[in-house]
C-alpha cells in the first residue's frame, strides 16, 4: 500500500541488528556444507521450521548453536555482505551492526577473522552499494565477566574498526553495573557505549537507571520499560539518549503487547527513538522496513512521525558530523 512504499522508499537508519541474528536458514546451510559442519535438517526450509522459542533464553539457544558454522574469516564477509545488501535493498543508508565475539572466540575462531572478514564485507559494501556502516563490539553479559575483557582487550588494538562497546543476551542476573569496568575501558579508548535493557527483566528500572545515570552510557537498546519512569525519561531527554525500539522481537519474545505499544508513549514524552530489525532471519525475515510498516499500523504513526523517527535516527549516528553529508 502507499504507506508501505512510502517506507520503503525513505532513507534509513539502523542501530540495533545483530549480525548473528541475520544468519538466515539458507546461508546457515551454505556454510555449514562449506564446513563440513552436519546440520540434523534436510534443507533450509526444515531449519527455519525448527526456530521455535517463548523466551529470551530458548532464544538465545537457537541463535548461539548457529553459529558453529562461521568459521573463517570469508564466513564473516559473506554474514556481513548479505545484511548490508539486503539493508541497502530497503533503502538503509547507514547501519550501526552489533557483533558476539566472545561466542566465536569460544568456538576457536580468531577474533582478527571475525572482525577482518566483517570489516572487509564493510569496505565491500560501501563501494559496490553505497551504505555505510559501522561495528560495535557486544559483551556477551551470560558469559564470565572475565572473557568480556580478556575479548575487549584483544579487540582494542583493532579499535579504528570499532564504533562501539554494546551489551547483549541474557540479562537476568546480569545488570549493566557488572560491566562499569568494560564500558569505563571502552570510553577511555575512544568507543562509545550501549546495553540491551530488556522490557521483561525483574530489575528494569534499575538497570535503565544503571545505564542512564550511573554509568552515563550513550544510548539504551530496547529500554521501552522507560515509559513507566517519568524521572528516567526527564534523564533521558536531558541527556539525549536514544532508545533502539525493535518491534518484531517484541512482539515474538518480550509479549505480544506493552513493548510496541511503547512506542506511542516514548514518542509523546518527546524521546528519540529509532525501529530496528534485532535478529530478523529468527524473526520471519522481518527487516527494517517491514519493522517499521508493522510499528506504523500498531501506533498509528503518521507520515511525518515516521520521518522524524528517521531524521533523529540519522542525528543519533556515531558518525562526525563531517562524514554526514549523504545523509542529512
Ligand atoms: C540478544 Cl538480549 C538479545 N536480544 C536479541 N538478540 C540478541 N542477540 C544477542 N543477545
Ligand atoms: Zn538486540
Amino acid at each position: 500500500d502507499e504507506v508501505l512504499r512510502f517506507i520503503q522508499g525513505m532513507p534509513k537508519a539502523e542501530y540495533h541488528v545483530h549480525l548473528e541474528g541475520t544468519l538466515e536458514a539458507e546461508m546457515k546451510f551454505r556454510l555449514a556444507e562449506r564446513n563440513g559442519v552436519h546440520l540434523p535438517y534436510a534443507n533450509a526450509a526444515q531449519l527455519r521450521e525448527s526456530y521455535k522459542y517463548h523466551d529470551l533464553p530458548s532464544f538465545l539457544a537457537i541463535y548461539y548453536d548457529g553459529m558453529k558454522v562461521l568459521q573463517k574469516e570469508q564466513d564473516f564477509h559473506d554474514l556481513a555482505y548479505a545484511y548490508l545488501a539486503k539493508a541497502a535493498s530497503q533503502n538503509v543508508l547507514y547501519a550501526e551492526m552489533f557483533f558476539d565475539p566472545q561466542e566465536h572466540v569460544k568456538l576457536g575462531v580468531a577474533i582478527e577473522d571475525v572482525i577482518g572478514g566483517i570489516t572487509r564485507a564493510r569496505e565491500d559494501a560501501e563501494a559496490k552499494l553505497g551504505i555505510r556502516s559501522q561495528l560495535i563490539l557486544c559483551i556477551v553479559r551470560d558469559l564470565p565477566a572475565d572473557t568480556a575483557m580478556a575479548v575487549l582487550d584483544a579487540a582494542l588494538p583493532m579499535k579504528q574498526y570499532l564504533v562501539g562497546l554494546g551489551l547483549d543476551s541474557d540479562e537476568k542476573d546480569n545488570p549493566p553495573i557488572k560491566f562499569a569496568a568494560h564500558f569505563a575501558k571502552a570510553k577511555a579508548a575512544g568507543l562509545r557505549t550501549t546495553a540491551h535493557c530488556d522490557a521483561n527483566q525483574e530489575n528494569t528500572l534499575d538497570h535503565l537507571r544503571q545505564v542512564i545515570v550511573e554509568m552515563e552510557l550513550d544510548r539504551v537498546d530496547h529500554g521501552v520499560n522507560v515509559v513507566q519512569s517519568p524521572e528516567l525519561m526527564a534523564e533521558a531527554r536531558k541527556r539525549n539518549i536514544p532508545f533502539t525500539v525493535c518491534p518484531s522481537f517484541s512482539g515474538q519474545v518480550r509479549g505480544a503487547s506493552g513493548p510496541i505499544d511503547a512506542v506511542r508513549a516514548m514518542l509523546d514524552n518527546g524521546l528519540k527513538i529509532s525501529i530496528n530489525s534485532d535478529d530478523p532471519a529468527y524473526m520471519a525475515s522481518e527487516y527494517i522496513t517491514d519493522a517499521l510498516a508493522r510499528t506504523q499500523v500498531r501506533s498509528a504513526l503518521s507520515m511525518e512521525e515516521l520521518v522524524r523517527i528517521e531524521r533523529n535516527a540519522f542525528d543519533t549516528a556515531w558518525l562526525p558530523l563531517s562524514e554526514r553529508a549523504g545523509f542529512q
